[in-house]
């Protein structure tokens, strides 16, 4: 669960995972006995959501989400995959700025292994732009802690570019 403000009426809302996956949240309301409304902001399908944290990501002054996928192909070894198997992703919803707009997805990487479970927002590099320090789990050899730093350009490039030279295959969208 996280507790972040995003109605924008500086009382702490809720968010957490719904069951199938789904990221939502709930907005406090100001009379405690009042009912809290629930709103979705996005899924991973058939990816597992499980990790997201709040920060303002693109730097419009609101607070977006940043979340990652639990893969189940193994964690050994890169094997064979089914169009809906789940696996190991990386992508952040865009807070469309208005309490009952849709959320953009914005993905980011997706991989055969990786339990992305855990992040911090933190703007690492000092570049002025918020990045995330993060955990993966179930891909064996690429455990760890890493950090994922927020690149912007003039010219559209591509969504994400890995550090390393070997690492678990990069998977298409389903
Ligand atoms: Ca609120
Ligand atoms: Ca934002
Ligand atoms: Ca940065």
């Amino acid at each position: 669960m996280a507790f972040v403000d995003l109605s924008g009426d500086e009382r702490l809302d809720l968010a957490t995972v719904e069951f199938g996956g789904v990221l939502v949240w709930l907005g406090q309301p100001a009379d405690p006995a009042d009912s809290w409304q629930l709103r979705p902001i996005g899924r991973l399908t058939p990816d597992n959501l499980v990790g997201f944290a709040f920060a303002d990501i693109d730097g419009d002054g609101d607070l977006d989400a940043m979340s990652g996928a639990y893969s189940r192909s193994g964690r050994a070894e890169d094997g064979e995959v089914e169009p809906d198997t789940p696996l190991g992703r990386l992508a952040w919803f865009e807070n469309p700025g208005d309490i009952d707009g849709e959320w953009t997805r914005h993905d980011i990487s997706r991989r055969k292994r990786g339990m992305f479970d855990s992040f911090v927002a933190r703007d690492l590099d000092g570049d002025g732009d918020v990045d995330f320090a993060g955990t993966r789990g179930n891909s064996a050899e690429f455990d760890g802690v890493f950090w994922l730093e927020q690149v912007r350009t003039e010219e559209p490039v591509a969504a994400f570019d890995q550090a390393r030279e070997t690492e678990s295959e990069q998977m298409p969208l389903p």
